[in-house]
């Protein structure tokens, strides 16, 4: 049997019906057939009421808030300052009368975090704040019946990151070259369409639900490459980004705007944007004002300046820090922050020209203003040097700049990962980098570098995957990327597998599979090792790129090789990569600390799957897996079009075990995904063998 599982916005007739993701209403089944005490107030507060009561309108539980309290509830979600919980259980745990609890460590619980302990027979959430309870009422959810469990351990939640944000690069007018959403592969924008917003609330709503669940709470509402219409967002159409804050507070969600540097140019009609001139500082103070009054609880500013031909400090001779200081200084008397990306390179540059290296441009940039920067500043940075390939190493600037705040910029839309035709499950990626010491084993993480002391700093920041697609990402699957992020972002030291878990629990529930463990098994198989996958099958050992150009889907070897763009391979008939040492190439290994800086510039030492971002090798180079590396491009391209076609074989399986519509959507993509890895494969293969004239020694098919 199979049920379809769709959003409560199914019901409204004649809107447009989407997929219910994550939070399909029997997500809230154990919940909601409980009797359950809210205690506290708030416009946090009022939206797990809103939850709860309408969990248990439909599962047969009931809900208390404010007395009469006769209740014997078996949860109860309780803001602690609210004063005595008419629940004994509880209210000793609020005391800290409670064994289990007092045990579960100490510490403050902070703007964002809860208890969640089993007390006497009764769950019990307690928070200092408004959406500490909204995320410990979304742990109940996730936890399902062992939620009400006696062996559920006491413990304290907080997040590990205070800063977890999608960035959006939707445009409000339909762009001539990227459209309604800059690398949008999910249909059209939640909040543009067609140079206006939409006011689509219940859709809107429903997204600030998804990313509260799981542990979202900030967006941008626009690209960080900012036109004309885009930039008066800060202006004249501010109050399209009130509307969309106002309907996204309730789930804790804060919004964000990107801006133009120029914008006291084209906006405030000054003639200069220079930083240090007092007419444009009191522009934006005025400017960031007004925002203010409008959306008080605004997060802040993204710039993407003097990158790929935005406006910024350069024209005036000023640099990053004059340019971002100048914005902080407008943000700082109203808490907000701005988050200035670190994405510059020179995109104009001469392939004939070997000394300039891409990778280098952000640590050049950035690196020596270490120190100059605001407080509320916030630098943003790729997690790699390049630009989200499916492989690269962690970008040097962020173990370069210990006086910066640093956020790290993950991209979930699947820019140079399939785009969302693809299976390609990040987790595991991001995790790795997350994972990542730049200063080796004894030093910190770069989940550490993204918390900064106590976790207020830079954060972790995803390009967002959502559109209005009725799957909310086009690919089915790759919701569980935009699940993965919020996850990791609130704990780093999840396990992909485990994030998965989740996910499949959340979204695939046992009412509506015929066969929920088949079905489990199936997207762990699918799903687990996906981006390894894409690996195999596009470009080998980190060399990157290979795509072609504009739209970055499918294989073009040479596609960007003689272009401005900076993403070269070098492919001759001796040997392939790029040589970024110190003794003989571009220096870029100088930009690590040490250990890195000396395993990355040693062709022994240097990680198989890095090989070619580093080093320039013959094709008879032999990796640390014992294979040439023209062999192993051969290898891995046949054994990732295999394991697609595999992935295909399983999801074959479980048809009739899933919702129709979900799975006619994955078979559709699987059945592209395989055509587009065939196609890769035989270009990679075909490009090598004829550069090389090395044989495959397995004699397979090389055309
Ligand atoms: O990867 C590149 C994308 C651009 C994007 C840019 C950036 C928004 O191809 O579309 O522009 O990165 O991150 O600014």
């Amino acid at each position: 049997m199979s049920v379809p599982v769709t959003g409560r916005a199914s019901a409204h007739a004649g809107k447009s019906i989407w997929h219910a993701a994550w939070l399909p209403p029997a997500a809230f089944r154990e919940l909601g057939s409980r009797p359950v005490l809210v205690h506290g107030e708030g416009l946090l507060v009022d939206t797990v009421l809103d939850e709860v009561s309408r969990a248990c309108a439909r599962y047969g539980g009931r809900v208390w808030h404010g007395p009469p309290w006769q209740v014997d509830a078996d949860l109860v979600l309780a803001l602690r300052e609210a004063g005595r919980v008419p629940n004994v259980a509880a209210e000793s745990a609020r005391l800290g009368a409670t064994p289990a609890v007092n045990g579960a460590g100490d510490g403050a619980l902070g703007d964002e975090g809860y208890l969640l302990a089993r007390v006497d027979g009764v769950t019990v959430v307690l928070a200092d704040a408004p959406a500490g309870l909204l995320y410990g009422m979304f742990h109940v959810v996730r936890l399902g019946a062992a939620a009400f469990d006696d062996e559920l351990p006491a413990r304290r939640h907080r997040p590990a990151l205070d800063r977890r944000i999608l960035d959006h690069w939707d445009n409000v007018d339909i762009h001539p070259v990227s459209g309604q959403i800059e690398r949008g592969y999910a249909g059209g924008s939640l909040f543009w369409r067609d140079g206006a917003a939409r006011h689509d609330h219940a859709r809107l709503r429903d997204y600030g639900r998804l990313l509260a669940a799981c542990g979202v709470n900030a967006i941008t509402v626009n690209n960080v490459n900012v036109h004309d219409t885009e930039a008066r967002l800060l202006t004249d159409r501010l109050g399209d980004v009130a509307e969309t804050a106002q309907v996204l507070r309730p789930y804790g969600v804060r919004v964000h705007l990107s801006v133009s540097f120029a914008a006291p140019v084209v906006l405030g009609g000054l003639p200069t944007a220079d930083p240090l001139d007092d007419r444009v500082r009191a522009w934006w103070a005025a400017a960031t004002r007004r925002v203010y009054q409008r959306i008080p609880d605004f997060g802040g500013y993204v710039v993407k300046a003097d990158s790929e031909g935005r406006p910024g400090p350069f024209a005036y001779g000023r640099d990053h820090a004059d340019g971002a200081n100048l914005l902080a200084e407008a943000l700082a008397p109203h808490g907000g922050v701005v988050r200035w990306r670190a994405f510059v390179y020179d995109h104009r540059q001469d392939w004939r020209d070997r000394s300039t290296d891409r990778a280098r441009a952000a640590h050049d940039h950035f690196a020596p203003l270490d120190g100059r920067f605001d407080d509320n500043v916030i630098l943003q940075v790729k997690f790699g040097p390049i630009d989200f390939q499916p492989r690269e190493p962690v970008s040097p600037v962020l173990a370069a700049m210990p006086a910066t705040r640093l956020a790290v910029e993950l991209q979930a839309t699947q820019e140079y990962t399939g785009q969302q035709r693809h299976v390609c499950y990040l987790g595991p990626w991001w995790s790795e980098v997350l994972r990542f010491r730049p200063r080796g084993e004894a030093g910190g993480t770069i989940a550490d570098v993204a918390a900064g002391r106590a976790g207020a700093g830079g954060g972790l920041v995803a390009v967002a995957n959502v559109g209005d697609d009725p799957f909310w990402t086009a690919h089915p699957l790759a919701q569980a990327n935009l699940y993965a992020f919020g996850r990791l972002a609130w704990d780093p030291l999840l396990v992909p597998g485990a994030i998965l878990d989740e996910w499949i629990d959340l979204t695939w529930l046992p009412v509506a599979t015929g066969d929920p463990e088949t079905v489990r098994r199936t997207m762990h198989a699918i799903m687990d090792d996906s981006w390894r996958t894409y690996e195999r099958y596009t470009a080998p050992l980190g060399v990157g790129f290979m795509v072609r150009p504009g739209h970055h889907y499918g294989p073009d070897v040479d596609g960007y090789e003689y272009t401005p763009w900076g993403t070269y391979h070098f492919a001759d008939r001796d040997g392939v990569g790029v040589d970024r040492t110190r003794a003989t190439g571009t220096g870029f290994t100088g930009q690590y600390p040490p250990p890195w800086s000396e395993v990355y510039e040693s062709r022994e030492r240097c990680p198989d799957e890095l090989l070619l971002f580093f080093h320039h090798v013959p094709y008879r180079h032999v990796l640390h897996s014992g294979r040439t590396v023209i062999q192993h491009i051969y290898d891995t391209h046949f054994a990732g079009v295999e394991e697609v076609a595999a992935m295909r074989e399983r999801w074959r399986l479980v048809a009739g075990a899933v919702d129709p519509a979900v799975h006619d959507r994955v078979a559709e993509r699987l059945d592209e995904q395989f055509r587009s890895a065939v196609e890769w494969r035989d270009q990679i293969n075909t490009y090598f063998f004829r550069k090389s004239g090395v044989p495959d020694a397995h004699g397979r098919r090389i055309h």
